[in-house]
Formats: C-alpha cells, sequence, structure tokens
C-alpha cells in the first residue's frame, strides 16, 4: 500500500501515473483555469441560471469575473492554496461561484450535504482542518448559522464563517455580498499567481461509507478534470446543453458526472432548481432543459407525476440520467415512453470509478445495465469472497482501480486498510455482474450501507447510536425494502432484561447527537437474539430476509 503523501492523500504510484499522463487522462491543468478557458470562447453566453427564490443570471464572462474577485477576497481574508473550506450551501449561484473561486485560487472546498448536521459537519471540520465554512443562514427549519458559529467555538482553527441568507451575524462573511460585486479584468492575473498544482487536491468529496462518520475522498485537479471531461464526452455535452441539477450540487453525481463541471467546461448552461416535480417541470419547459440527473425515487416521482398531471412539455429533454442506487427494470423502461427521453443508468461513486449506458446503446441495455466503464484503462476486478476471481457473468464484489480512482481515503490508514487491496483496488463493496458485452448489472451491496433514496448511510453509525440508547443490548441497522425510497432504515434490536425499547429512545439519543434527520431509523424490530453467522457475525442477510417477510405479511411492498 503506497504511504499517504505529506498532504495526507494517498498518489497513484509514480509510473501509473506517468502512464495516465502519456494517455492524455492527465493533462497538467487546473480545473479553474480551464473553466476560464472555456469562458473565454463563449465569454457572452448564459453559463448559469439560479431558479431559486432570487433569479440570478450570469453569463460565462459575468462568472468567471467574479469567481476571481471572490478568490481575492478570499485571500484577503487570509486564506491560501490547500488551505480547506467546509461547503454546506444549497444549489445556488453562490455556490457555483465560491467553488470556482476555491478551484482558481487552490482552498479546498470539502463537499458537505444540505442535510448535515452538526455531528457531520464538526467531523468534517475537524477532520479536514477546515478554517473557513459556508452555510445558509436558516434552511428547511436548520439554523445552520448558529451550527457554524458553535463549531467555531469548539475548532479554534475554523475562523471564518461565511453565511449565504438575510441574516448574516455579526462576524460573519455576507457570502451574497461577497458573490455580488463585479471583480476588475485586473484581478485574474493576481489570481493567476496563486495557481494550484494540477496534481494537487481540487476538492473533498465524501464517501457513502460503511464506517461511521463520511471519510474525505481527494480527488486531484488532474483527476476530477478527467471526471468531468470525459464524462461530458459520453453524455455528448456542448455549447447547446442545457443542464439542470436537481439533486444537491456537493455530491459528485451533479457536480462532474458531467453536471455542473462537465456543463460549464463546454460552454452550456446550468439551470439550478429543486427536485420537487411540480417545480423541476416548470423549470424544464421555461429553460428548455435538455440533460439533467436524479436519483431513482426522484425518477419514480417524477414519472407518477407525469402520468397523473400530465400536460407539462417536457420535449427538450434528450437525457435523464439516474444513478446512486439500483433503478429497478420495470421503472428504467417507463422513461422513454412516458417521459419521451433517453434513459442513461450511471453506476458511480465518489471514490471514482464510473459506468455509464451510452445514448445509443440498445433499449435493453439502457433498462436493464448500469452501463459500463468510461475510460479504457478503468480496471474491474469481480471476485468472490477469498478475493478470487469469479467467472464471467457470475456475481462478485466489484474491485476497480484507474485514472480517476483515488488510492486511498485522506488520511485513514486503518480504514484504507480495509477499503483498498495492497497494490490500490478499491473495493466498492457492490456486487455485480458482468455481462459478455461489458455492461455491468448491480446485484446487490456486500458493504454494510442503507441508500435511502440516494443517500448513503452507514449501517456501523446507527449501530453506535443505538449502543449509546439506555436499554438496547444489542442492534443491527439494516436495508429495509421502500416503493418510494427504494430503502429505509430498520433498527433490530435485543433490549436489555425487563426492558423495553422504542424508536423513539434511539431517535432522542440521535437528535442529542445531532445527527442529520436523514439517518433516523424509521422502523425498530425487537427480538430476542440476533442471527449469527457461522463464524458468529451478525446474520444482516437473515435480517433483510425477516424485515422482507415482516413486511410481505403486512401488506406492505417488499422488495419484489
Ligand atoms: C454515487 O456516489 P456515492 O459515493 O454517493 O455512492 C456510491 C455507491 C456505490 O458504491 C453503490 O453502492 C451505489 O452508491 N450506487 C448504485 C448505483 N449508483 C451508485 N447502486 C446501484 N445502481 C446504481 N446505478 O451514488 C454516484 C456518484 C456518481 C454518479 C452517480 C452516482
Amino acid at each position: 500500500m503506497p504511504r499517504p503523501s505529506s498532504n495526507g492523500a494517498v498518489p497513484w504510484p509514480a509510473d501509473v501515473a506517468r502512464r495516465y499522463v502519456d494517455k492524455g487522462y492527465w493533462q497538467g491543468r487546473t480545473i479553474g483555469d480551464r473553466l476560464h478557458e472555456a469562458a473565454d470562447a463563449t465569454p457572452d453566453a448564459v453559463a448559469l441560471v439560479d431558479g431559486s427564490e432570487h433569479l440570478t443570471c450570469l453569463t460565462y464572462r459575468q462568472l468567471a469575473e467574479r469567481a476571481d474577485a471572490v478568490a481575492l477576497r478570499l485571500a484577503a481574508l487570509g486564506l491560501r492554496p490547500d488551505d480547506r473550506l467546509v461547503v454546506q450551501l444549497p444549489g445556488t449561484a453562490e455556490f457555483v461561484i465560491l467553488t470556482y473561486a476555491c478551484l482558481r485560487l487552490g482552498v479546498i472546498p470539502v463537499m458537505a450535504l444540505p442535510g448535515h448536521r452538526k455531528h457531520e459537519v464538526g467531523h468534517l471540520v475537524e477532520h479536514s482542518e477546515a478554517v473557513a465554512i459556508a452555510v445558509p443562514d436558516v434552511l428547511k427549519d436548520h439554523d445552520h448559522q448558529a451550527m457554524a458559529s458553535e463549531l467555531a467555538a469548539e475548532h479554534p482553527a475554523l475562523q471564518h464563517l461565511l453565511v449565504l441568507g438575510d441574516k448574516v451575524g455579526d462576524g460573519a462573511v455576507d457570502l451574497r455580498e461577497l458573490c455580488r460585486a463585479p471583480g476588475t479584468p485586473a484581478d485574474r492575473a493576481a489570481v493567476d499567481a496563486y495557481r494550484p498544482d494540477s496534481r494537487s487536491i481540487a476538492v473533498f468529496l465524501l464517501s457513502g461509507g460503511t464506517t461511521g462518520l463520511p471519510k474525505l475522498i481527494a480527488r486531484t485537479h488532474d483527476d476530477y478534470l478527467y471526471n468531468a471531461r470525459r464524462s461530458a464526452e459520453v453524455c455528448g455535452l456542448g455549447p447547446d446543453t442545457v443542464y439542470f441539477a436537481a439533486l444537491p450540487l456537493g455530491h459528485n453525481f451533479p457536480l462532474a458526472c458531467p453536471g455542473l463541471l462537465g456543463t460549464l467546461l463546454n460552454g452550456g448552461r446550468v439551470v439550478l432548481g429543486s427536485p420537487n416535480p411540480d417545480k423541476a417541470f416548470e423549470l424544464i419547459e421555461r429553460e428548455g432543459v435538455t440533460v439533467t440527473a436524479v436519483v431513482p425515487a426522484i425518477a419514480q416521482r417524477w414519472l407518477d407525476h407525469h402520468r397523473d398531471h400530465p400536460g407539462a412539455d417536457l420535449s427538450s429533454l434528450r437525457l435523464l440520467q439516474v444513478g446512486g442506487s439500483r433503478l429497478a427494470d420495470q421503472v428504467a423502461r417507463r422513461v422513454r415512453t412516458e417521459l419521451g427521453c433517453t434513459l442513461q443508468q450511471v453506476f458511480g461513486m465518489a471514490e471514482g470509478l464510473l459506468n455509464y449506458t451510452r445514448p445509443d446503446d440498445p433499449e435493453d441495455v439502457i433498462c436493464t445495465t448500469q452501463g459500463r466503464p468510461m475510460c479504457e484503462d478503468d480496471e474491474l476486478l469481480v471476485v468472490d469472497e477469498l478475493g478470487q476471481p469469479v467467472p464471467e457473468g457470475t456475481p462478485g464484489v466489484l474491485l476497480t482501480r484507474g485514472p480517476y480512482t483515488p488510492r486511498g481515503y485522506y488520511r485513514a490508514e486503518e480504514q484504507n486498510a480495509r477499503a483498498f487491496t495492497p497494490d490500490g483496488w478499491y473495493r466498492t463493496g457492490d456486487i455485480v455482474r458482468l455481462r459478455p458485452d461489458g455492461n455491468l448489472v448491480v446485484e446487490g451491496r456486500d458493504k454494510d450501507m442503507i441508500i435511502r433514496g440516494g443517500e448513503n448511510i452507514s449501517a456501523e453509525e446507527i449501530e453506535n447510536f443505538a449502543y449509546q440508547t439506555p436499554g438496547i443490548a444489542r442492534a443491527a441497522a439494516v436495508a429495509m425494502p421502500d416503493a418510494a425510497l427504494g430503502e429505509r432504515v430498520c433498527l433490530y434490536v435485543v433490549p436489555e432484561a425487563d426492558r423495553t425499547v422504542t424508536l423513539g429512545d434511539v431517535h432522542r439519543v440521535m437528535e442529542g447527537a445531532h445527527a442529520a434527520r436523514f439517518k433516523f431509523p424509521e422502523r425498530l424490530v425487537t427480538v430476542p437474539e440476533l442471527a449469527t453467522t457461522k463464524v458468529g457475525k451478525i446474520d444482516k442477510k437473515a435480517l433483510r430476509a425477516d424485515i422482507a417477510r415482516r413486511l410481505a405479511a403486512e401488506g406492505v411492498f417488499d422488495g419484489r
């Protein structure tokens, strides 16, 4: 296992890196420079439409100039290349301008998700050694600004609070103000002086993860630029593209697969908005959206909404990307007939590897597979429990390496020893079957994770909360099938003698810890003992079968 470099990221071996350069995957350029080049090509084209409350429309020139102006203001605050800034912002123009500014300056954004609470954000601040954090004032009844102030009090290194909203507290920087004032053409040269190295970390993404709290994935300018560029190629993006960002922008999928970055690198237009079907359809119609990305739960909501409330004109939509969790074949088949656009299945991960069905694939491939790797130098290995390769067509656990799949998590030697093999393969924990035509079918998951409507939840983390709950002797969290969200968290508990435990007891512990709401278990099953496997581990397969049986007996959707 390669040792982490001095900055904590695990580098690719030198000979492998050389090959990626020779093959043209890594071009020695920064994302910020490439965005500027795209802006230079069509300065007067519209780059960004913020469809939220404050409708903003920015041309490429305006966006590039504002990014540089913000970069200089960040520098004036004292932020320097390699400093970390936790970004927890809704999908607004400010998110885009700030991220662009960071990429120019070499300040590294740590992409938190809007649903994260103090428990998760605190961990990100600490682990990344963040010096700054950007949050909304209040969002969905949560006071992010108060949370950020508390974190600043607890983490002395966290010195700068950037706040988006009407109520910016004393001592915090008004992000709207920061992003509003236009820059001058002279700013560009000043920011150029900070230009980071293309091998340095451009952004920290979060692992969905199976262990407690999210791990940080250091994506370099070289590898992440390739991620966005090649994705855009596979999806056929160009100046005519209107990409609708409906998912939280800090997630890899809408950020760079090809998402925001892929669209801006190709002169297209990015429209920011919400996945709520009424609002989304209105935006698609009004802005002439051609491409968008959603998780299966949203795809299904859109299909049902369109069936029940026909009338929205979605004819501009060319490609609907769906990924994040397994899309049922039956739902996949409805996309072309009911929405009139091509479906693209995306099996991706923040750790790197991206598989896409191609827009011109046969309908069978599009509807029943999760696509194939986007790069010919993506290495895939499907193995059995003993780590031996399985014959083609047999399901097994997927391992991968490649030019945009880092060789380890950031500063996580212990977890890296488990999640990566000594020769650098990432153990995805996904059970896949490789078809003779090269496409993958995701058959299941070996890792202990629950995917609730596209949000990845670590079973271990929920169990840790359960163990802090009075009266619980043993606990196991498993995925429970759900018609709307795909999966929800179900918690099996063995109470201590003469105790009863309720879901509310566990929720209180999680509330006390300020854990993200989406992780809260939604069903609690009390059992006298947890089933175990032959080696004495909790038998999660048996528990998953048990909850499916219970749901079936209740006449509820059981996943079949
Ligand atoms: C995307 O990234 P993450 O990091 O939030 O989650 C990755 C995990 C995968 O290892 C797999 O378990 C699951 O999410 N997953 C899928 C899937 N796409 C992701 N499982 C079944 N079918 C699919 N199509 O989720 C992500 C990143 C970039 C693009 C798209 C999705």
